[in-house]
């Protein structure tokens, strides 16, 4: 068996999506990510997916070039790989990660984000060659299948009139019974049964109205509200105090991990963060402060599936609980996401996916939720088979761009809306 690599393909995408709102602006009608190949001299092909945007793709291409010759089974050389890269320090400095939503960009979380594209495209070749799943690679799966929530978003029905996209069949929501009623449409779709809603878009107080419609329409199911750190720490007392009863938990209600650890102390309202811990630097103060009482791990940006087992055996010693954040993404990334989520001994919260709002992929057959599950796939490698002429689709609607949609910048798309709209400072409440 001949595990060299002897070929690196990238290909980056545009994707469709709909028009979700956040406390930044609106989601593009295309969504750029970034497709990985990696080629055994055997021949055979690991695939991996991760962010798309230039600076992204800036960095895996010469991390591509310094691949070749090395061994699919060296995972851990490819953080000697990175360190190897380097960071236009333009791109990094006081700027904020995608979309703006997950805390601040450096430049060892913009390489961790490379790296974990080639992680599970190496993983996925050599579960390939072995002849095992990627979860098995990964020390086992301790489950059969994952539980995800469902991702609920204030949303319009379209994209502005005149703005080239894709037409989605969810309706709008924009008050509580708009957010119900998305929220049935996912539980008759796929079973889901417990609800994430992204807030930080509307006045608090009609956020919380929002979340006390939906715990009468799903009693006793698991709620939890992300308004991205849109809040002062007042708001956020006040939010947590008038939910608390029917909370899961709170998911950065507010930046910083004092002012995070202040809602905790005050409220008891347990809170979940995918912004004030994004590194493991970031682990101990926010930890011994009692700041976050869950870590919302993504393999994309904690450096892949690995290192999101090191994140959770962190949360485990300490008595942290875990579960997973979701961006845009496409079946190769859920496939990654299933795989390490089964490894993953203390679950005990459905995992984020924003995979049900993208109604493209890359895939030959998508991967389904059945009880608001994904069983986890134990054909060899990811178990995923990339369609290569869906990836030539949105590669070529990449090509084509002149609209700016290379890189994701939510408040643009909401200035074809609002000509007015600037990204709000935060706290915006
Ligand atoms: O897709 O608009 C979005 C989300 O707000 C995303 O960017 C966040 O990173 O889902 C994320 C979150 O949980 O904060
Ligand atoms: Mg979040």
């Amino acid at each position: 068996m001949n595990l060299a690599i002897t070929d690196v393909r990238l290909t980056p995408i545009l994707v469709a999506d709909p028009p979700l709102l956040n406390t930044q602006g609106v989601h593009q009608p295309y969504t750029p990510r970034l497709i990985v190949e990696v080629v055994t001299a055997d021949g055979v092909t690991g695939v991996g997916e991760t962010y798309g945007d230039t600076k992204y793709l800036e960095l895996a291409r010469p991390f591509a070039e310094r691949l070749k010759g090395r061994q699919v089974s060296d995972l851990n050389g490819l953080f000697t790989v990175a360190d190897q890269v380097a960071v236009d320090a333009s791109r990094v400095e006081n700027a904020v990660d995608v979309g703006g939503l997950r805390g601040v960009q450096t430049a060892d979380k913009l390489r961790l984000s490379v790296v974990s594209g080639f992680e599970v495209a190496c993983l996925d070749a050599l579960g390939k060659a072995l002849g095992l799943p990627v979860h098995a690679l990964l020390g086992g799966k301790v489950r059969d299948a994952v539980e995800y929530s469902a991702y609920l978003f204030y949303k319009w029905a379209g994209h502005p009139e005149g703005v080239a996209c894709e037409k989605d069949d969810w309706g709008a929501a924009v008050d509580p019974a708009g957010v119900v009623e998305q929220a049935r449409r996912f539980t008759e779709r796929y079973g889901f049964t417990s609800f994430k809603l992204k807030g930080g878009v509307f006045p608090p107080d009609e956020e919380i109205a929002a979340v006390r419609a939906l715990a009468e329409a799903f009693p006793g199911h698991p709620l939890r509200l992300d308004p991205n750190g849109a809040w002062s720490l007042q708001t956020s007392l006040k939010v947590a105090r008038e939910l608390g009863d029917v909370l899961e938990y709170l998911e950065d209600p507010t930046l910083g991990t004092p002012a995070m650890a202040e809602v905790a102390e005050r409220t008891g309202v347990p809170l979940a963060t995918n912004m004030c811990v994004t590194t493991f630097a970031e682990i101990k103060e926010a930890f011994t402060r009692g700041a976050v009482q869950v870590v919302l791990s993504d393999h994309h940006y904690w450096g892949g599936p690995r290192n999101t087992q090191q994140l959770a055996a962190v949360c485990r010693t300490f008595g942290v609980g875990v579960s997973m954040h979701s961006n845009t993404h496409l079946g190769i990334s859920l496939a990654a996401m299933t795989h390490v989520a089964a490894t993953v001994p203390d679950l005990h919260h459905a995992c984020d996916s924003h995979y049900p709002w993208q109604s493209e992929d890359v895939l030959t057959e998508r991967l389904t939720f059945e009880g608001g599950r994904v069983t986890v796939p134990d054909a060899p490698g990811l178990g995923v088979e990339l369609d290569r002429e869906r990836l030539a689709v949105l590669h070529r609607r990449w090509l084509d761009d002149d609209g700016g949609l290379r890189d994701r910048d939510d408040a643009a798309a909401m200035r074809v809306a609002d000509p007015e709209w600037v990204t709000p400072s935060m706290p915006r409440w």
